[in-house]
């Protein structure tokens, strides 16, 4: 198993989770980028955005809604937050297992790339 984030969700190393649940895990980036920065991931390997297939989209639907409910627990919703998601090489995606980034606690730039 060479996928770090399929290691994590095993418990092969350690990761500082936040939520988990039967489909999706969630845990705090190793190099945040804001105080708030937690990545959101399912459980299932699924390499990225544009591999999913019809079925398997709406598992980002689920991603967003523990996206929210991580937002009003961290205490950011008010202020507001970004949701990002990676795809592929100029996309910026470095760790090929599809994943919800929410970050927040400070102004965010307006660059979107
Ligand atoms: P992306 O560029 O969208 O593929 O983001 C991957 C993120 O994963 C990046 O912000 C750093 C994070 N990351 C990489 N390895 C680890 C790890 O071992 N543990 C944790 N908690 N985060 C990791």
């Amino acid at each position: 198993m060479s996928c770090i984030f399929c290691q994590i969700i095993s418990g092969k190393i350690p990761g500082e989770i936040v939520h988990q649940d039967d489909e999706v895990i969630a845990f705090r980036d190793i190099n945040p980028r804001a105080p708030i920065h937690i990545l959101i991931v399912p459980r299932k390997h699924l390499a990225a955005l544009s591999d999913l297939t019809e079925e398997e989209l709406s598992i980002l639907g689920k991603m967003g809604g523990i996206a929210k409910k991580l937002a009003e627990r961290e205490g950011i919703s008010e202020r507001g937050y970004r949701i990002v998601v990676n795809c592929g090489a100029e996309g910026g995606q470095v760790v090929p297992h599809l994943h919800m980034h929410l970050l927040g606690g400070r102004q965010l730039s307006d660059e979107m790339g």
